[in-house]
């Protein structure tokens, strides 16, 4: 695959610590990064803003300890606060455009995901730094999701567009050519690294096939 320059991180890990199966979930950060995952996103939904700040600082003594960007899911004040590489935010969540406009967003990433077809005409999408293909495929990972893009899906996305493409969504090593194929710059991952038995073996073989 060929690197997007403004988005050069193929691998893209999605890690809360409930889809990594009762193990620690710096653990499994560390050994997804040493199989070769380069961007990773903490993704927290029922816990407090106190507790998710305590996460996300112990996770990025590991991500700055390997130079990986820590993006942080929708908690605009949690990226603030551990001075995060970035924020990513859903049609429901905090709008880019708004964050844009703050001074401690000017110059973080902001990604976010694309559900319904017009939002590629919004102001959002216009000032997001990546677009999220949300969900590729259905997933049981999450469940309140709008539009399965497929492959044929993700294609029209991306001839309507140059920014980068992440896609999410069932992605794993069986399908992971077939989506770069179809446009995607990148491929994020929950269940496929958190859910293995081996979560470094199973990054190392998905960095592998998207490398070929
Ligand atoms: C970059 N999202 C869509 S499907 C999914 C999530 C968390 C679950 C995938 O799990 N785009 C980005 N980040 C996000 N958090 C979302 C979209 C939302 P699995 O890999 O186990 O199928």
């Amino acid at each position: 695959m060929n690197l997007h320059p403004s988005f050069p991180y193929p691998l893209y890990l999605v890690i809360s610590e409930k889809d990594c199966r009762g193990r620690d979930f710096l653990q499994v950060a560390e050994y997804a990064i040493r199989g070769g995952v380069d961007i990773i996103q903490l993704r927290e939904k029922e816990i407090t803003t106190k507790e998710f700040i305590y996460k996300a600082l112990k996770l990025k003594e590991i991500t700055d300890k390997y130079h990986i960007p820590l993006i942080i899911n929708d908690q605009a004040e949690v990226a603030e606060k551990i001075k995060a590489a970035g924020i990513h935010v859903g049609n429901q969540d905090v709008a880019p455009a708004v964050l844009r406009r703050q001074h401690s967003f000017e110059h973080k990433f902001i990604g976010y995901s694309i559900e319904y077809l017009p939002q590629l005409d919004d102001e959002n999408t216009a000032v997001a730094d990546y677009l999220g293909i949300s969900p590729i495929f259905n997933t049981k990972t999450k469940t309140d999701t709008v539009t399965e893009w497929g492959l044929s899906g993700l294609a029209m996305i991306r001839s309507r567009t140059d920014k980068p493409l992440v896609a999410i969504g069932n992605v794993r090593l069986e399908n992971a050519s077939a989506i770069v194929k179809a446009g995607a710059d990148s491929l994020a991952v929950v269940s496929a690294i958190c859910g293995a038995d081996h979560p470094e073996q199973a990054a190392y073989a998905i960095k592998n096939e998207l490398l070929k």
